[in-house]
């Protein structure tokens, strides 16, 4: 063997050593979702799992609750702390209401961070974006706006009250609408938590209360499916166009039969491989999540943390007819 050759396997041999000094065992990193039976999070599930594959010391465990409420996400974190999990990546229903529970976790030596929908900074370690919030609000208006030269009322169908990313993009996009979309004319937001049934709902609930309604905006993979059937069950293809945020794959036939012209979304799979990505080097020391840090994210790239510690990934991608075929066999 050369001496380089030794040199590299020597090199390897103490980097696993380093490794298994810090867990004797796998890294047992629990992705903590909004709530489970959500196909977002399962395309984000795939990414983590193959992040932990390409990582080789990684054991994912995949979690939430049934209902996306913050109070059901601290019993899952009380669960896992006494699981003694080495790292929580979770995307949060409230920014505030998990800080305790989490901060918790860190005291016991637990790597914590957001990814998705963050949690406020004295919580977590660090958070992962999909994408710039202003440039996320100022699209899923400009969906909208787009279909809609005359301009005219829309509603906005959102996650749950207390869902911090939700709440940041409805911000921005209302910081951006009277000066960019001045014809656009927002009259209600409401709230679906997520859920099916409760989006319908209110889906219906926009459309009896503003019959002159032109387009209803859900920034949720749920909501915007709900909305999209509600208005083909109900006749009003052609009057109202549903759009926001959808998953390729089980919106494909909305913008199919007319109900939508278009949405927008980033990879899912991107999103949890690299928040997998980011809580393994923390867990093991790799990397340190501090203002101004450079942080690697295996095959997706990179990302730089601001001074809150938050990082965003790609611009999100719009699908329409021309498209949508094509992402609905990813995600
Ligand atoms: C839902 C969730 C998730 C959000 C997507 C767009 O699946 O609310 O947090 O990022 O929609």
């Amino acid at each position: 063997m050369s001496f380089l050759k030794k040199l590299m396997v020597t090199a390897a041999f103490s980097a696993a050593i380093f490794v298994n000094a810090a867990y004797a065992e796998n890294v047992k990193i629990a992705l903590v979702v909004k709530s489970l039976g959500n196909g977002f999070f399962d395309a984000a599930n795939k990414g983590a799992e193959e992040a932990a594959k390409e990582l080789g010391d990684v054991d994912i465990i995949y979690t939430g609750p049934t209902k996306a409420t913050a109070e059901a996400q601290i019993e899952v974190i009380n669960s896992l702390i006494a699981q003694k999990v080495n790292a929580i990546a979770i995307s949060a229903n409230d920014a505030d209401a998990l800080v305790p529970a989490l901060k918790k976790a860190m005291d016991r030596g637990i790597t914590v961070i957001s990814w998705d929908s963050g949690v406020a900074p004295e919580g977590r370690q660090l958070h992962l974006n999909p994408s710039d919030t202003n440039l996320i609000g100022e699209t899923i208006i400009k969906l909208a706006a787009d279909y809609l030269p005359e301009g005219g009322d829309v509603a906005i169908l959102s996650a749950s009250s207390t869902a911090t990313n939700q709440n940041a993009w409805i911000e921005a996009a209302k910081k951006v609408l009277p000066e960019k979309f001045p014809k656009i004319n927002l009259v209600a937001t409401v709230y679906g938590d997520d859920d099916s049934a409760k989006s319908t709902d209110e889906a219906k609930g926009l459309l009896k209360s503003y019959p002159n309604l032109k387009a209803i905006i859900a920034p949720t993979t749920v909501g915007v499916v709900a909305a999209a059937q509600v208005v083909t069950d109900q006749g009003l293809i052609g009057k109202v166009n549903v759009t926001g945020l959808a998953l390729p794959s089980e919106f494909k036939k909305f913008i199919d039969n007319g109900a939508s012209q278009a949405v927008a979304l980033w990879n899912p799979i991107d999103l949890g491989y690299s928040a997998v990505y980011l809580a393994h080097d923390l867990a093991v020391k790799k990397e340190e999540a501090k203002p101004g840090a450079t942080l690697s994210i295996g095959r997706v790239g990179k990302v730089t943390l601001d001074d809150t510690n938050s990082a965003a990934m790609a611009p999100p991608f719009k699908f329409d007819k021309s498209n949508i075929e094509e992402f609905s066999k990813i995600y």
